[in-house]
């Protein structure tokens, strides 16, 4: 006997009641609001097997309103996913169940992305539609059909974020997105037309976007409103008018219902009013049966899937890209013998495009971009060709000035597999992506942020363009690897390590002014150990001198300099803290020894450099913003040159013997 859709929607909500309820924390309005919505899509359109959370071709389900994260742990339960178990589901925000206060990609196979911060969901499925009409397009439909749907709430269409993620899907006309919008008019503080009184189907119009609505709690509309989005070749914003909190009778349709448990006696109404009589976390069992036939519908689809990739003679080398393996040469390794063989005076962001030369063609699951600095950021590499609508097949990204959704968009490519995206900006816009980036870093996925201009070398810009306190902020983010590259060498080293990061995120802080190239014996990486001795002293070592990108040329110079007054002095090259801080302590004690005395040298704030020259060392930095100029003339006002340092250094050697 087929079950009402009404009751099976009433077991999510009660989930999500009972679950808040036990953890005295959470949000069960959105939950209760959507699950007519999620009931209809879960089992009858979206493509999904629980048995392989991971089948390459499903569809992929974004829950941007993340806030609502007991609507996704319920589907999964219900769907018959091997977790969360229905024990998971009553630790919900506890200590050792996946069922997180917030959705985390890394908890639970089925949970596509991390979500919460509002409107980087919505943003994260743009990228994740990209990479879907990108792999579809290489290794054709019969391989890669599948579509994106996401649901949002009033706060990720109010987010800004949104606008830049919605007019690049309306841009490259990413029809295989959903977006389901949860029109339920309240936020924590209360009704929306507190704080806003825009036409958002109309924006979405102009986006470029199909919209259409329905009534959120009547199936058949509901589906009306679906197939009409289906059919349409556009993007899709589906407006669903819902209630907050629907079945609790004294508080839905109000905030109150948002963000906290509602209560013991306003469960117990809900459950009347619902009709709901089972035990708290029990689901009867001809709704929870109905519910694991739901999550079987797309089991034969898959085995037809898998058929056909086994004869596919592409399956090796789709396998290899969809399971983040790199091919055995990056390109990266003969790139290297050419500048030891013949050295370049370039700028890092040159010696990048130069090592993207290399790495593109070796390397075809990379997708580059730039939020329109392709030619500051020298991000194009030779012969790459644009994404577009008409050619996903493209592996070059115009995001427009979009830093934020590009790098939500990137996070997305990511978590979608088969790709590994890169973007560049500048490296004082890294504020505008900082959001994303944190989640690249939180969820664990392989982006490359190609950050140019990295510091008041980029010279007449001035002070608005001069990063000083990004790079310490940026060091500040786990697992983020901040690679800050000195020469050509150094950047092909630091990319080739970027591609093999297949757990997190790095950054490149890229110069636009040249730098000559330091090292010409072909070596091994020894960007991979963080920082290495570039140079070591030659009269009995007194100083050690620690400098990143553009002043290791300065450090070297310093220390010539101090060579020349009897004083013996290091120079290490520090490409990357964190990869420095994972090396075992002999190491990191031999480069910097505890009795040398260090001297940190980068043209930024100096905050942090103390980790590394200690209580008595000196930290030659940047504590104030820059200013317009020449790059030359800056170094030397802001005291970057051996004249300035070298006697500072004595000085204080000096002051230490006395
Ligand atoms: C970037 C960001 N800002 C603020 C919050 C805190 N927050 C969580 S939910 C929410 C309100 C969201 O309203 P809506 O999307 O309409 O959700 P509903 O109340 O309808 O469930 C806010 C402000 C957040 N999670 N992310
Ligand atoms: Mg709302």
């Amino acid at each position: 006997m087929a079950v009402e859709k009404r009751l099976l929607a009433n077991a999510i909500r009660a989930l999500a009641m009972d679950a808040v309820q036990a953890a005295n924390s959470g949000h069960p309005g959105m939950p209760m609001g959507m699950a007519d919505v999620a009931t209809v899509l879960f089992t009858e359109y979206l493509k999904y097997d629980p048995a392989d959370p991971d089948w390459h071709d499903r569809d992929r389900f974004v829950l941007s309103a993340g806030h609502g994260s007991m609507l996704l742990y319920a589907l999964l339960y219900l769907t018959g996913y091997a977790r969360p178990t229905i024990d998971d589901i009553r630790g919900f925000r506890q200590i050792g169940s996946p069922c997180a206060g917030h959705p985390e990609n890394f908890l639970l196979p089925g949970v596509e992305a991390t979500t919460g911060p509002l409107g980087q969901g919505f943003a994260m499925a743009v990228g994740m539609a990209i990479a879907e009409r990108h792999l579809s397009a290489v290794f054709g439909d019969h391989l890669v059909d599948h579509r994106t749907w996401v649901i949002a709430g009033d706060g990720d269409l109010m987010e800004g974020v949104n606008h830049e993620a919605a007019g690049l899907a309306g841009h490259l006309g990413l029809g295989r997105l959903k977006v389901f919008w949860d029109d339920n008019r309240i936020t924590i503080d209360g009704a929306t037309d507190l704080s806003t009184s825009e036409d958002i189907p109309a924006r979405y119009a102009a986006y470029g976007w199909h919209v259409v609505r329905c009534d959120g709690h009547d199936f058949a509309d509901i589906r009306r409103a679906i197939d009409e989005a289906l059919a349409d070749p556009r993007p899709s914003l589906i407006a669903c008018r819902t209630i907050i909190g629907w079945g609790a009778p004294n508080k839905q349709g109000t905030s109150a219902t948002h963000g906290s448990a509602l209560g013991a006696d306003e469960v117990a109404a809900a459950r009347k009013q619902l009709l709901w009589d089972a035990e708290p976390f029990d689901i009867p069992d001809p709704i929870l049966s109905a519910w694991r036939e739901a999550g079987r519908r797309s089991a034969d689809g898959h085995r037809g899937w898998r058929e056909r990739l086994a004869a596919s003679p592409e399956q090796e080398e789709f396998l290899r890209r969809m399971e983040g393996r790199l091919p055995a040469d990056t390109g990266i390794e003969g790139w290297l013998d050419e500048l030891a063989a013949k050295p370049q005076k370039i700028a890092t962001r040159k010696a990048s495009e130069l090592a993207l030369d290399a790495i593109n063609p070796a390397v075809p699951e990379t997708i580059g971009g730039s939020a329109d600095l392709t030619g500051s950021n020298n991000t194009k590499s030779r012969g790459q060709v644009p994404f577009t609508r008409d050619d996903p097949s493209g592996r070059y990204l115009y995001y427009g000035i979009r830093e934020f959704g590009m790098a939500a968009a990137m996070n997305g490519m990511a978590l979608h597999g088969g790709i590994i995206p890169y973007g560049g900006t500048f490296l004082i816009f890294s504020d505008y992506c900082r959001p994303a980036i944190r989640l690249s870093a939180l969820q664990q996925v392989r982006v490359v942020y190609v950050m140019t201009h990295d510091s008041i070398g980029l010279g007449e810009d001035g002070p608005t363009h001069q990063p000083v306190e990004q790079l310490v902020g940026l060091r500040a983010i786990p697992n983020l690897a901040v690679f800050r590259p000195a020469d050509s060498i150094e950047t092909a080293e630091c990319w080739a390590l970027a591609l093999a990061r297949a757990n997190g995120p790095s950054l490149l802080a890229l110069s636009r002014q040249n730098l000559p190239q330091l090292r010409t014996e072909r070596s091994e990486n020894l960007s991979a150990k963080g920082a290495y001795r570039l140079r070591a002293a030659k009269a009995p070592r007194t100083a050690v001198l620690i400098a990143t990108g553009s002043e290791v040329q300065l450090a070297v110079e310093v220390a010539e300099r101090l060579e020349g007054e009897g004083i013996g002095a290091d120079v290490v090259s520090m490409p990357c803290w964190s990869l420095f801080d994972e090396q075992e302590s002999a190491y990191r004690e031999d480069i910097l020894p505890a009795d040398a005395f260090k001297v940190s040298i980068e043209a930024g704030v100096t905050l942090g450099w103390e980790r590394y020259v200690g209580p008595r060392g000196l930290s030659i930095g940047l504590d104030r913003f820059g200013a317009s100029a020449p790059a030359e003339d800056l170094f030397r006002r802001f005291g970057f040159t051996a004249d300035a340092i070298v006697p500072l250094v004595t000085a204080a050697l000096a002051a230490q013997g006395d």
